[in-house]
């Protein structure tokens, strides 16, 4: 999608006043920013943050559900799986591409991942210890990404904005073979039925916690949201999510784990929503420092595929000088 090329093209602007004014005044005209355009250095970091944050996320993310793909119940569910995964993989790529074009090399993406500088999202650092936790994972995480996504489709910079077009339209393709898996499961046998209940509460309240932390805590979302990189609060897109999910787990006849779930009518602004329990923000923060209960295994996994693919990259370094070198002497 972008060249390395664009690496360290020159966007960094005297911060006067008068500049950040007028950076303020095209985003708030809806101008889109592109990769050489002058912008304040904390929005290119800010984006750098969150773009490799959610690249690592999607590549990271093919683990849980990749640990299904030799033991898939039938040839079907198998292709299905199959497609997602390398689907993540593909996003991820975009999403590298996409941090590359604000100056900031994949080697150094990673190394941020892999030193434990730079996070990726919580939710895959639980386990997926039966088949129904890939249809849990299509429903919930997906079905959370999209209600996270869509609106980063109108994000300001550029090359985010453009690479979430094509990575919501398959992630809405995930969360329905998520949500067709869980439905087979609840209209076969009752152990079929307990699988997917159990696998519903396991990950019902993590993929509440995947939207980040309450709008009162969090440190990015004022500023994000002002330089339309976010378009909703966290609080915002988690009530959303709750309010289209609780119909679904009602339609085919699963309980969510939550005692407090009540239908408010006055939420919403009158328009009505979920009033829900109180999340464990404990947990989140446990998981997201690095002691949640997959943490350890994610990590040595991307550390051991960057490992075993230094041979492949110093090839393709090889074999491009070998080319350059051949197209200056025929030059
Ligand atoms: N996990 O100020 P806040 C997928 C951190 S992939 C870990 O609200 P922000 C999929 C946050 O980074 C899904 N950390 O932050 C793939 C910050 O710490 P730092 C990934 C989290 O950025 C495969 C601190 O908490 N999606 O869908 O304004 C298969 C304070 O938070 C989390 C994206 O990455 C978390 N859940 O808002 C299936 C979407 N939440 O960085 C599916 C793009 C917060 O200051 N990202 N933190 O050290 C975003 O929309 C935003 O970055 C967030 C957080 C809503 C996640």
């Amino acid at each position: 999608m972008y060249s390395q090329g664009l690496i360290g093209a020159n966007t960094q602007a005297e911060e006067t006043q008068e500049f950040l004014d007028a950076f303020q005044a095209r985003i708030d005209a809806e101008e889109k920013i592109e990769p050489n355009d002058p912008m304040p250095e904390a929005y290119r970091r800010t984006l750098v943050r969150m773009i490799s944050q959610h690249a690592h996320s999607e590549i990271v993310g093919m683990l849980p559900e990749g640990n299904w793909i030799t033991r898939a119940p039938s040839l079907r569910r198998k292709v299905a799986l199959l497609a997602k995964v390398q689907d993540e993989g593909g996003h991820g790529l975009y999403l590298y591409s996409a941090a590359e074009t604000l100056g900031v090399s994949r080697e150094q993406l990673t190394e941020d991942l892999l030193s434990g500088k730079a996070k990726y999202s919580s939710i895959f650092n639980y386990p997926t210890p039966t088949w129904a936790d890939i249809g849990a994972i299509g429903w919930l995480v997906d079905g959370a990404a999209i209600m996270n996504q869509v609106p980063l489709c109108r994000c300001s910079y550029g090359p985010y904005a453009r690479a979430m077009v094509r990575v919501c339209k398959e992630e809405s393709f995930h969360q329905r073979q998520g949500y067709e898996l869980m439905k087979s499961l609840t209209e076969g046998t009752p152990e079929q039925k307990d699988l997917a209940q159990d696998a519903l509460n396991r990950w019902w309240w993590p993929s509440i916690m995947m939207f980040g932390p309450s709008d009162t805590d969090s440190l990015h979302s004022d500023q994000s949201m002002a330089w339309k990189i976010k378009r909703f609060s966290n609080d915002e897109l988690r009530q959303s999510f709750i309010d289209a999910t609780v119909p679904q787990a009602e339609l085919i006849g699963l309980t969510l784990p939550d005692p407090d779930l009540k239908w408010n009518p006055d939420k919403n602004k009158g328009k009505g929503g979920y009033d829900f329990g109180p999340i464990d923000w404990d947990e989140f923060w446990r998981v997201v420092k690095g002691h949640g209960m997959m943490n350890k295994d994610r990590l040595a996994a991307r550390k051991k595929a960057w490992d075993d693919g230094a041979w492949v990259r110093e090839a393709a370094v090889a074999h491009a000088k070998k080319h350059a070198n051949e197209a200056a002497e025929a030059a």
